[in-house]
């Protein structure tokens, strides 16, 4: 298959060098980090160690149409991915989102439809440096599409699944795609903001309230939204996540590390909103959000 990975950073460079053992596969991504892995392919540590060769350059320009596109921007570059992503889009091209956030599937989805499958990942990837990624929890990818695509879905999850990703279908991924949003929300701004490593929230007392506190508020908002989250209490997947990527940097503390703009807006602060216009307060996620923002 042909592939092309859009925005590779930590996560993208992980899917994109994995899927390189079987396909034709192609990072975007910055400058330096493109370089090196033409230079002296691309190093994964941790979990699945290897060197990897994906081809690697830093537009898609030319690049013609693709069976898989991987868009891994961050969520505040998805509009502007759409216009570099539509030229790979032909009539068999699946669009998969494997981003942060609420709102990547609403902008997707106006311009390739049918084609867009949504991924929510949980995984613990680090940029360690140019051609460096380091795995530190390795979780599931669950997969599925917003307009009822799933046959789609099931070939996307199963060229996954054969490069030893562990993927699931969902026939309805609304509540996944909020499920991950509010684990972010309640690992992502407290990690940034103390600059500690997503077990910090397990570890100590008081960054697990303040978690705590957040996941409630954002359930809440979910319930008003009409967004079924499903049994059990999804404060337990906030644990069971910062443990399973306990030794792993979030990727808003690794955006902070190194002066980039953060996801808060379309993470803490989307669900903010959310909560918000059906009369909601939500104060924990405001003040993570302006903490963050400050930052
Ligand atoms: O998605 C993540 C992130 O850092 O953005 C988790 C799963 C919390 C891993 O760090």
């Amino acid at each position: 298959m042909r592939i092309v990975v859009f925005g590779a950073g930590a996560l993208g460079s992980l899917y994109g060098g994995l899927l390189s053992e079987d396909h034709d596969v192609t990072l975007v991504g910055r400058q330096e980090h493109v370089d090196a892995v033409n230079g002296s392919g691309l190093h994964i540590s941790g979990l699945r160690e290897g060197v990897y060769r994906p081809k690697a350059r830093t537009s898609a320009e030319g690049l013609g149409i693709q069976d898989l596109v991987l868009v891994t921007v961050k969520a505040y570059d998805t509009r502007t991915a759409v216009r570099e992503v539509e030229a790979m889009v032909g009539e068999g091209t699946a669009v998969v989102s494997l981003q942060n956030g609420l709102g990547n599937s609403e902008i997707l989805g106006r311009s390739f439809g049918p084609r867009v499958i949504m991924g929510v990942p949980f995984m613990g990837v680090t940029f360690s440096r140019p051609g460096h990624v380091c795995l530190a929890g390795l979780g599931e990818t669950v997969m599925g599409s917003p307009s009822g695509q799933h046959g789609l879905a099931i070939r996307v999850s199963e060229t996954l699944s054969a490069v030893g990703l562990s993927t699931r279908v969902s026939a309805n991924i609304f509540p996944e795609i909020w499920m991950k949003a509010i684990v972010n929300a309640s690992i992502n701004p407290i990690t940034a903001l103390v600059r500690r490593e997503n077990g910090c929230i397990c570890q100590q007392r008081e960054l697990r309230e303040l978690s705590k506190a957040v996941c409630q508020e954002c359930t809440k908002a979910a319930e008003a939204n009409g967004i079924a989250l499903g049994r059990g209490d999804p404060f337990d997947k906030v644990v069971e996540v910062a443990r399973m990527t306990a030794r792993n940097r979030s990727s808003m503390l690794q955006d902070v590390e190194r002066g980039k703009r953060t996801e808060i807006d379309a993470i803490n602060g989307a669900l903010a909103e959310a909560g918000e216009s059906r009369g909601l307060s939500m104060p924990v996620n405001r003040a993570l959000w302006s903490l963050v923002r400050s930052l």
